[in-house]
Formats: structure tokens, sequence, C-alpha cells
């Protein structure tokens, strides 16, 4: 073959590896980063209607296949343009490689919903191209040149095995090796990681397809005075978009709702199997829960509130008949997380614990566990909050443990009592005058009593506090202060219906929840 011929393969090659890097940072950073399924789309958008009509008369009803074969026709002759360019005229070839991915970052970050980071698998996948293309020229160049030099040599003595393992012969062995393996790399990994993204589109696309029936019983419509409309204050219902996320999933599991199925298994009497369709046929509940994670620190964002939409845990539960002896229920996620939760909370009627299918009135966001998971008020996420949840295993605390609990955190995780200051921010610039501190106090399942606040070691001046949701949610709380200017501390403290008030003792979030009061330092001006 031609070397100038072996130089457009290389620029195939190196397209190859540029497309097959991105589906794979694509697995971790998101299907819709892809480029080949951006660029793809962009086709399809921008496809003015003659195109589209052409290419319907001309190919039939496989429109869509039709523009992709004609984009992957372009890419080809694109690449093995780029890689004769870099062999005749250094660096042209890679100029081309580089526009090409240009066009494919446009189409990536001009997505609906896309960011910054949706371009992060296509610069990187060219970064590699780049990379692949001038090795496999380096290696084109050095056979090229023994080849010329050998020439004579190796045309009169074209048999003999001295000149098969001659330096040209080897330069060549060894281009063709790093072609082939850069082409193979590419093939398995690339197709693989389609396959993932490809995937994740469908779950994506079913989720954006799904209506969700309506709550049988509904959650009332939320009193006015639960917001107290103040600046910089977390909002009542946290947006699913701004809602914390914590998992051990390194890649978001991508549950297809059509073929996933809950088993309630272990010491019950029925075994139980639900499909997601039998789900969404039963009477649905809704209620707003506060979710926290053990992990959270004094004063962090690990915490959301939302209207969460799903069948009640205990109903499901009665239906499988827990047998005596029983005190655990470990659910499991399609990745292989596990939470330990009480059986007797599960159970428990007055507790709004649910195998949840909604969140904020849509279908679970994937990373919060679509097609389905638990909610359970008043335990920590770890113990309780299963994503992507397929099991629920009916056991003992004695013989089994869930996934956080061999790792150095307790087996049973309550939620701790606290409360937060949101605003004004740590080290905010202020100016003396009325200033509202206000935050966020939560005690699930037991209710916040009161909120104070402490200025400068003063004492404790109680809090106004907005209208409660319901004894599973947060409150939040006001207070407005007469600031003078200089350095202050101001420190927040709950109280549950219980009578129970925040202890100021700090402790870590290991083994079982941080304790102590958030305290912030303020100067104003
Ligand atoms: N499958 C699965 N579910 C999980 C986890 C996990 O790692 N995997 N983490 C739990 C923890 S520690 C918390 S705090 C909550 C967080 O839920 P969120 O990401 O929806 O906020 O999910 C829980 N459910
Ligand atoms: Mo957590």
């Amino acid at each position: 073959m031609r070397r100038g011929v072996w130089a457009a393969l290389t620029g195939i090659v190196a397209a190859a590896t540029v497309l097959a890097s991105a589906e794979v940072v694509a697995v971790f950073v998101g299907a819709e980063s892809s480029p080949l399924f951006a660029v793809g789309s962009l086709v399809i958008d921008l496809a003015p209607p003659g195109v589209k009509t052409l290419t319907i008369a001309l190919f039939g009803t496989g429109d869509k296949a039709a523009l992709l074969t004609i984009l992957g026709i372009i890419i080809v002759l694109g690449a093995a343009l780029a890689g004769y360019l870099e062999y005749r005229r250094k660096p042209f070839g890679t100029v081309v490689l580089v526009a090409f991915s240009a066009i494919a970052v446009f189409a990536v970050t001009t997505r609906e919903g896309a960011s910054g980071i949706s371009a992060v698998p296509t610069v990187v996948g060219m970064l590699v191209g780049v990379v692949v293309l001038n090795a496999l020229q380096q290696r084109l160049k050095r056979w090229g040149v023994r080849e010329d030099g050998s020439r004579k040599a190796t045309a009169t003595t074209a048999a003999s095995p001295v000149v098969r393992t001659g330096p040209a012969a080897l330069e060549r062995r060894q281009f063709v090796t790093w072609m082939v393996v850069a082409a193979a790399a590419s093939a398995i990994a690339g197709v693989g990681a389609r396959a993932m993204n490809a995937g994740a589109a469908v779950v994506t696309a079913a989720r954006n397809a799904l209506v969700l029936p309506t709550a049988t019983t509904s959650a009332a419509a939320l009193p006015a005075g639960t917001e107290l409309g103040i600046a910089n204050l977390s909002p009542v219902v946290t947006p699913a978009a701004d809602f914390y996320r914590i998992d051990t999933a390194l890649q978001v599991p991508q549950l297809n709702p059509d073929t996933w199925s809950l088993k309630i298994t272990g010491m019950v009497e029925n075994e139980v199997e639900i499909s997601f369709a039998e789900l969404l046929a039963l009477p649905l509940v809704e209620n707003y829960t506060t979710l926290t994670c053990v992990s959270n620190e004094v004063g962090g964002d690990l915490i959301g509130n939302a209207l969460w939409l799903g069948y009640p845990l205990h109903l499901l539960l009665e239906r499988a008949k827990p047998q005596a002896g029983a005190d655990m229920v470990l659910s499991r996620s399609s990745d292989g997380f596990t939470a330990g939760s009480p059986l007797e909370v599960l159970q428990d009627a007055s507790r709004q614990s649910l195998l949840a299918v909604g969140m904020n009135g849509k279908p679970l966001p994937v990373e919060h566990g679509f097609p389905a998971r638990l909610v359970v008020p008043g335990l920590y996420g770890y113990v309780s909050a299963t994503k992507w949840v397929v099991e629920m295993k009916v056991t003992t605390f004695a013989q089994d443990m869930g996934y956080w609990t061999p790792r150095g955190w307790s087996a049973l995780g309550p939620v701790k009592t606290s409360s937060r200051i949101d605003t004004p921010r740590q080290n905010a610039g202020l100016a003396a005058g009325t200033i509202p501190i206000a935050g966020v106090a939560w005690a699930q399942h037991t209710g916040i009593a009161t909120v104070e606040v402490q200025i400068d070691g003063g004492d404790w001046q109680q809090a106004t506090l907005a209208d409660p949701i319901s004894a599973d949610t947060w409150r939040q709380w006001v207070l407005q202060w007469e600031a003078t200017s200089g350095d202050h501390t101001v420190a927040v403290r709950a109280t549950d219906t219980s009578g129970y008030t925040q202890t100021s003792d700090e402790a870590p979030p290991a083994p079982d929840g941080s304790t102590g009061w958030h305290t912030i330092k303020l100067t104003v001006q």
C-alpha cells in the first residue's frame, strides 16, 4: 500500500481514538456529553427540511439513520484528509482534527441543559487524538525513511530472510502494530462505552416520557407561612437540581423502568415482587420529608427537603408479612449498596416511609434513584434512603449489616436534631443596622420546638420560626439583629418537641452524626 494511503489511515485511527476516549469520559460526565450523540442530534436538528425530505426520498423512512450515515462518511473522509495532510503538510492534519473537535464542542455545549463540563469528553478525546496522530505519523515517517534508504537492497533480495528482518521491515511492523493496537483499543473501549451511554440515553428517554399518576392522598398545599422570604435563606422545598447527592456509584445506575422490579425477600411469609407498572397502579401518597446525610458537618449542606410521591412501606411490608424475630430490613440497590433499617420503623404507619417514585412532582432524577428509592423520615440516608432499590430483605441486625456499618459507621442512624445559619454568610461584609440572621432547623419525625440565637456569648434569644410543614421537615427561622460595628460571633441551637436541646459538645460525623452549635464570625463595618 502507498504511504499516502497509510497516512490517511492514521487519520482515521486517530479519529477513532478521539471518539472512543470521548465516549469513555462521557460514561462518567453524562451520556448527553458524548460528541457522537450531540453532533448527531445537532445534525438532525439543523438539517434543512429539503435535506430531510431528500434523505427520506433516498433512504425511505430511516431518515435519521441516513443522516447519521452521511455524518459518519463525513467524519471518515475528514479524518483521512487530516492524516494525509499531516503527512504532507504538518501540522495541517492536526488543525483539521482540532477544527472537527471544535464543531463537536459547539454541539455538546449548546444542547439544552448542557454546561461547561459537557465539553470535557470531547476535549479529552481531542487531546488523545492529537497525541495518537502524531505518534502514528512519527512511526510512519521512520518507516518511510528506512524504506527510501534501503529500497535498492530490498528490491533485489525481497525473498531473503535478511531483508525481512531489516530496518524497513522492522519499522513497518512497528508502525502497523501501533495502528492495530490503537484501532483495536478504540473499537473495544469505544463500542463498550457507547453501549453504556446509549443505555443511559434510553433510561433518560424513558424517564422523560413517564407521566406519574396523581397521588391518591396528596400533600396539603404548603401553608403560606412556611417560607419567611429572606434573601439567601434555603428555600423550604429544595429544587431537585440543587438537592445534595451522596452515593457510592462511580457511574449512576441506569435502570429501565420496564424491566425494574422490587423483591421483598428473607424472613417473610410471602415473597413479594412488584414491577414498576404495578407500583404506579397502587394508591400513591405524597409527603414532604427532609433527607439528611450522616456525613453532614455542623453547618454543612448535605440536607434537602423535597415532596416525595410513593407507596407507603408499611403497606408493602404488610403484603410480605415479616416473620417473628426479624428486626431489620436490608434494602439493596442495583449496584450493591445496602442500608439496614429497623423493621419497626418501616412498619410504623404513623411514619410516612415511602417506596418513592416522584420528587417535587417529577419522576425521580436518575442520580436520585430512578425509577424507585426509599425515603424514611427521621433516619440518616445511609441507613434508609436506598436509591435504585431492587430488593428489601427482611432480616436481623444480628445477621446482616448495611454497607457503611463495617466501614466505621453506626448500625443505627436516627437523625440528630440540628440547626444551621444560612445568612449572613461567614465573613460577609455587613453594614451596621438591622440584619436578619436566618437559617433552617430540623428534627425529623420529632419536630422543632424552638430555635435560639446567641450573639457574642450573650443570652440566647428566641428566633421566629416559620410555620412547619410537618414534624418530618426542616423549618426556617429568623432573628432580626441590631448589628453594631465590630467583630461578632453568632451561634444557633435548636430544641425539639421531645425537649432535647442541641448539645455544644462537638462531635465529627463518624460514627453516627455530627453535633455542636453552628457558629459563625461576622465583621460589621
Ligand atoms: N444506591 C445507593 N443509595 C444510597 C446511597 C448509595 O451510596 N447508594 N447513599 C445513601 C446516602 S449515604 C444518602 S445521604 C442518601 C442521599 O440521597 P440523595 O443523593 O438523593 O440526596 O442516599 C442514600 N442512598
Ligand atoms: Mo449519607
